[in-house]
């Protein structure tokens, strides 16, 4: 299978400035007729060189005259000497086989697409590349059955035809690329709203959800009108249609498309009501709303030459809608979120078998490269430049980027350049964030010399090299610091441009030895290192001006615990936690005055899986018993006031308080069984889906007795409500006990669970691989092989799904030999099937290299 390179863009041969669809839709056998104008792009003779996959081509007029044509494997080419002329196609496609979900396809009875990255080609051939954009005319033709028939841009006419069927027409005036096509049709609840733009523009919205879910499409148009406001407020952007469709499937790849004005999300990124949706699904709703419509302007308005570009769009995208989450919510909160994300999932990206840059350069199957790195390390990489250049260059530069590129396909670079233009700040060196791969690591040591009143820091930056690539040079990272006085005074507060291999900053006038609080608020994505003495960290945890800066001193607490029980263990010595440790957590626990989803982010510690990112090696049992013993430590140590902080909090009724109330909850089901009755008395009076799901976490996380009674009682409850089955899907695939894996054999019978159904796939199998490290990496193999024989099963149903849940597969290079066998052992077999995806066989053979 050949890799595109970014090394061989090529200007498109031929424009296509306009385009006419029309469907006949019929579940086997939807029939489209695609009129293309089509334009030579330039002085050539090349052929005509279309994509199409899955496609049954009926008929090819050129200028309503048959020609010549020759189809190769995904390819059609037509030879000709024309510069302009009328293309008709005419290919048949069936949306009920389509179990990819990527073209056309049929979600729960309703016809929907998802044509990012490369879906279009499988509705036509056609030009099927960002780059190539055209007005498009849609007339969708289909049974009375479907009474919604949806597409982007203005309904220009519908009406009646023979035979029980009726039709509707599009028009969307804004040239755009055949990623973001989108068709909808099908029978829906539909929620309207309106909004008024700054300029006095009335916006229809609407959200259509599946009959009998409209009591739970409020929060979403909510969220719709929040963001299309502060996308004014914050970022002078306005809406630019009449008409804003967002429709909710059952059946979705991703969590959302932006498609022009209409919108296709996954259910659960819209359906929530108070018994159905946490806290964090709220959260989430707003937060992929807010995404959405912001690409509006950063991906719809000005879209990617290339998909190699395509954090042009998502990074910046990702961090506008981050920006929006912190502007309404709490913005450290948000940020240690952000955080979390990098440094458990894209650090472990960064160094394993598919790291990339966030401008990737050679690509076999897009689709696998949606990734955190692109997405996230992206939205870092915009964050670093808005922190270089401040809220107002930086909105400045947003604003030259409009002016340049409004309506065209363009460039990373370009989107720098707008940002240096407009801020006179020279990012020559900042843009080897975008063409280099890895995590850089950021060693900082210090002295103080009390004789002058000077203090020391010496930096130095190296990013680890991966076989086969080529050394890496330094970046220009901005990197924000503070420095506190003995009594938690801050003396210094800035940001420093550190852009050498090795830098020193010298701070004259320090009276005593400070205490560095460094890299605050993650000013970089790059691994820091700082030998830190715990009385450091504590006085980080109780007085660094950033609270994102005290959670990550209570983080290094925590991991510097775990790692030296680690060493304990290894040793064949007992573990032991040093008691001003369960000090400091106490103190969070008893400081009423701290953000209470601030103190409930410290108190959820670390995952398993973001300690193994802390290490090159890990042995994994030893880490396991030694993150349960300092957990239980903490918890244990601070029985008494857990307990009361838990009491009283069950009086207050708000998200930030339930958060800390069920970390606390989760913690004392770890110090005694004693605390079962407090969870099933939670689970029985909760009044919410956060406060039910909140015990039954904790009950799950610490194998309780009640925990089986409790499952069955939610199972019975919800076993009709496909999106909280996922919780529980999710919650069996985390359990902790040794049966775990048997029970997601049988589960995979469950009349709620369908291996056809993306979220399904991603709540039993998913969380199972991703968030179970303990049973998925259990030295017997067992874990591996129940993946393994999934792999095999979604390879042909839906690839795209597949190729996403095998991530923990391929990251192996951090276990030790035995696990690491079995893991290969695993992929061999995958690589061996014959008609392995290119989804698969792209990250199985990058693995096994
Ligand atoms: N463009 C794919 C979905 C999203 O990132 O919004
Ligand atoms: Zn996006």
């Amino acid at each position: 299978l050949q890799a595109k390179r970014l090394a061989d863009y090529r200007p498109p041969a031929f424009l296509i400035p306009e385009l006419s669809l029309s469907f006949q839709l019929e579940p086997k056998q939807t029939r489209v007729t695609a009129v293309s104008q089509v334009k030579r792009n330039g002085n050539h003779n090349e052929p005509l060189l279309l994509d199409g996959d899955e496609l049954e081509l009926e008929q090819l007029l050129v200028n309503g005259e048959p020609a010549d044509y020759r189809l190769e494997p995904g390819k059609l080419l037509l030879e000709t000497e024309l510069n302009e002329f009328e293309l008709t196609l005419v290919t048949r496609i069936s949306p009920v086989d389509n179990s990819a979900l990527e073209g056309l396809y049929m979600s729960d009875g309703a016809y929907c697409t998802q044509c990012e990255a490369e879906g279009f080609r499988r509705i036509t051939y056609f030009l099927d590349r960002p780059d190539v954009l055209a007005k498009y005319q849609v007339r969708i033709e289909a049974d009375k059955a479907f009474p919604f028939l949806l597409s982007n841009g203005n309904l220009l006419e519908k009406g009646e035809m023979a035979d029980g069927r009726h039709f509707a027409v599009w028009q969307d005036p804004f040239p755009k690329p055949a990623y973001l096509f989108a068709l909808v049709a099908g029978d829906f609840d539909l929620l309207e709203d309106s909004f008024t733009t700054r300029s006095g523009r009335e916006v229809k919205l609407q959200v259509f959800v599946d009959k009998g879910n409209l009591h739970k499409a409020g929060h979403a148009m909510a969220s719709l009108k929040k963001a299309m406001a502060w996308d004014e407020s914050r970022f002078d952007l306005e809406y630019d249609l009449d008409i804003y469709m967002v429709v909710a499937v059952d059946f979705f790849n991703m969590g959302a498309m932006e498609n022009k004005g209409l919108n296709v999300f996954n259910t659960k990124y819209v359906l929530a009501d108070n018994d159905t949706a946490t806290d964090d699904d709220f959260h989430g709703i707003e937060s992929v709303i807010g995404h959405e419509y912001f690409h509006n302007w950063t991906g719809n308005r000005v879209t990617c030459r290339d998909w190699f570009q395509l954090s042009l769009k998502e990074g910046l995208t990702v961090f506008r809608d981050q920006e929006f989450s912190s502007d309404l919510g709490s913005r450290a909160v948000n940020r240690i979120h952000a955080i979390k994300v990098i440094k458990n999932q894209q650090f472990a990206e960064d160094s394993g078998p598919m790291s990339h840059p966030i401008r990737p350069e050679s690509v076999i199957e897009m689709n696998n490269f949606y990734t955190v790195t692109v997405y996230n390390k992206g939205a870092e990489v915009i964050r670093m430049m808005h922190t270089l250049l401040g809220e107002q260059a930086f909105q400045a530069g947003m604003k030259l980027y409009f002016e340049r590129h409004d309506g065209q396909a363009v460039t990373c670079d370009d989107f720098v350049a707008a940002m240096e233009d407009a801020s006179g700040k020279d990012l020559t060196q900042f843009r080897l964030w975008y063409s280099q791969a890895g995590t850089p690591q950021v060693t900082v040591t210090d002295e103080y010399d009390a004789s002058t009143a000077t203090y020391r820091l010496h930096l130095k930056q190296f990013t680890p090299v991966r076989a086969g690539e080529a050394a890496k040079a330094p970046l220009h990272i901005p990197f924000s610091l503070e420095l506190l006085g003995n009594s938690g005074n801050a003396l210094v507060n800035q940001v420093i441009d550190f852009t050498l291999a090795e830098q020193t900053l010298e701070f004259k006038d320090i009276s005593a030895c400070p205490i560095p609080s460094l890299l605050q608020d993650f000013s970089a994505p790059v691994k820091l290192k700082y030998d830190y003495s715990t009385v450091q960290l504590l006085c980080l945890l109780r007085h660094a001006g950033s609270e994102v800066a005290r959670w990550e001193a209570a983080m290094s607490l925590f991991s510097r615990a775990v790692w030296a029980n680690v060493t304990l263990l290894e040793q064949g010595q007992g573990m032991h936690l040093d008691p001003r440790v369960v000090d400091g957590f106490r103190g969070v626990i008893l400081d009423e005055s701290l953000d209470k989803g601030l103190a409930a982010e410290i108190l959820k510690l670390l995952s398993v899986s973001s300690l193994i990112e802390q290490v090159d090696k890990v042995e994994l049992d030893a880490l396991l018993l030694a993150r349960d013993f300092v957990i239980e430590s903490i918890a244990s140590g601070c029985e008494d006031e857990l307990l009361a902080r838990y009491r009283q909090l069950l009086s207050l009724d708000d998200a930030a308080a339930r958060s800390l109330k069920n970390t606390l909850l989760w913690l004392l089901a770890k110090v005694s069984d004693e605390y079962e009755s407090l969870i099933e008395q939670q689970f029985v009076s909760a009044s919410g889906m956060t406060d039910a799901l909140g015990a039954l976490l904790a009950a799950n996380d610490a194998n309780c007795d009640c925990r089986d009674a409790l499952m069955q009682a939610f199972e019975q409850r919800w076993n009709q409500t496909p999106l909280v089955m996922d919780k529980w899907f999710s919650l069996q695939a985390m359990a902790t006990d040794d049966e775990v894996i048997a029970r997601l054999e049988t589960l995979l019978q469950h009349p709620a669970f369908s291996l056809n159904n993306p979220n399904r796939v991603r709540s039993l199998v998913g969380s199972f691989a991703a968030a179970n490290v303990r049973q998925f990496h259990r030295q017997d193999g067992k874990g591996y092989v129940f993946l393994t024989a999934m792999l095999k099963q979604l390879n042909s149903l839906n690839p795209q799904v597949a190729a996403r849940i095998i991530t923990p597969l391929i990251q192996f290079a951090k276990f030790d030999a035995g696990r690491q066998a079995k893991m290969k052992a695993c992929l061999q077999e995958l690589l061996a099937m014959p008609e392995l995806s290119r989804d698969l066989y792209e990250k199985v053979s990058r693995a096994l290299e």
